[in-house]
């Protein structure tokens, strides 16, 4: 490790060995998890900056507390590149992550009993889209939607527009974790113009797609409200943030929800890292990767269908894979997993449409290819890794094999080391 972490070396080892190790692990593996990106060291200094001392409730120029000429710099820089990026009116750039920014959402469009209709929740929604185990469902009446056919992913807009007749949702809920389609967001807006429902696409996973024109942005098919991370495809800090189309009387009520309704003083630091990674984004640059993040995709999806893993959605058109490794070779999520990680491969378990396994012990494996094109792969290289999933854990018990894979992949990082700067 160079030695920019020296002040936390001397004064904590233990941080320090953790770090250490981390920086390690990263370097010398393949991140395949899809939601997990690697930042510039630009975003990294912001978020290790002075800007971590101030408190800064309120807005820009509405601040309870002194001192803010800095801090008002930063977040509106932050807030007019977002809305730059999204080609949108009003940006809220303090959620302190994803799940705070779907909360602040629903508490500014709905009240306690309000009906939100979104994505079942083993085809690809999120735990915020009303999972029973978060307090949401306590408090909102959440519905769903599906996927009318788990081999092409389609959504089944009829049900969804059944359903929306018959429960009369207040929000209508797109976007998902674990889901490889594009959407037809022109539908979702027509069901929700039909029972007067606001329409709220939560971006999270492929923001960074939609920053580099290489997916349709929600907000220019009519989407009302968009919340996303900043840390994923996206390649900012972790962190969330809110974007209304046009509505004042929306985003008003939005920045309402999240201070003071929900947060208090935003993490400024982080705000900084973000309007960083917003420039980056901005940068003709991040076309050219948010396009082969795609292609990296593809060039998997290809070996995958070759070699006969079943894919949820028959493939993919976006930067994740959704693999049924127990329905095609008789290997658990869980099993899976552990044995990627032996060789240097990091993904999650996951569970797939209607899994017949339990949630903590599925039948899916998940990944993607946002950080690994971070790094400079191209299809050539993504096709291998491909190749190298398939064969590890078709040699699960061969210690030998699975020693010439490690050795393989850490000539691979070696040969793509981690960049620290885009532009
Ligand atoms: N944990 C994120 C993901 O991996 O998709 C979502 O919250």
């Amino acid at each position: 490790m160079k030695n920019r972490y020296s002040f936390i070396q001397r004064q904590d080892k233990d941080i320090y060995n953790a770090i250490d190790g981390e920086e390690t692990r990263e370097a010398e593996g393949l991140e395949l998890i899809p939601s997990e990106n690697y930042v510039s060291r630009a975003v990294m200094e912001a978020n290790g900056s002075v800007l971590t001392n101030k408190y800064s409730e309120g807005y820009p120029g509405k601040r309870y507390y002194g001192g803010q000429e800095f801090t008002d710099d930063v977040e509106n820089v932050a807030r007019d590149r977002a809305k730059k990026l999204f080609d949108c009116k009003f940006a809220n750039v303090q959620p302190l992550s994803g799940a705070p920014a779907n909360v602040a959402a629903y508490f500014a469009l709905l009240e306690p009993g309000d009906t939100v209709l979104g994505m079942d929740l083993s085809h690809g929604g999120h735990l915020t889209h009303g999972h029973p185990v978060t307090y949401l469902t306590k408090i909102f009446n959440f519905v769903r939607y599906k996927m009318k056919d788990t081999a092409t992913g389609e959504i089944d807009y009829d049900e969804m527009r059944e359903i929306a007749l018959k429960e009369k949702p207040k929000v209508i809920l797109a976007g998902y974790s674990a889901y490889s389609r594009e959407l037809n967001y022109k539908k979702f807006v027509e069901i929700a113009k039909e029972v007067g429902a606001v329409t709220v696409m939560d971006a999270a996973h492929i923001a960074g797609l939609i920053a580099g024109g290489v997916h349709k942005n929600p907000l220019a098919e009519g989407f009302d409200v968009m919340t996303t991370t900043t840390h994923k495809t996206l390649r900012g800090p972790r962190g969330g943030m809110i974007l209304t189309r046009e509505s004042e009387e929306l985003a008003k009520k939005i920045d309402k929800s999240v201070f003071p309704g929900f947060q208090g003083g935003p993490h400024m630091n982080n705000i900084a890292a973000k309007a960083i990674s917003f420039g980056e984004a901005l940068n003709p640059s991040f076309k050219k990767y948010a396009k082969q993040i795609l292609v990296n995709a593809k060039a998997m999806e290809k070996v995958f269908k070759a070699r006969n893993v079943r894919m949820i959605g028959g493939g993919t058109s976006n930067h994740l894979i959704l693999a049924d490794v127990f329905g095609s070779l008789g290997i658990p999520g869980q099993e899976a997993e552990d044995v990627l990680d032996e060789v240097g491969i990091t993904l999650n378990k996951n569970v797939i449409a209607d899994d017949p396994r339990k949630p903590m012990d599925p039948s899916g494996i998940r990944f993607g290819t946002p950080a690994i094109t971070t790094r400079g792969f191209k299809e050539r290289e993504c096709e291998r890794v491909a190749h190298l999933m398939i064969d590890t854990l078709e040699n699960k018990d061969n210690s030998a094999k699975k020693k010439e894979i490690r050795e393989e992949i850490r000539g691979m990082c070696k040969k793509f080391p981690i960049l620290e700067s885009f532009v």
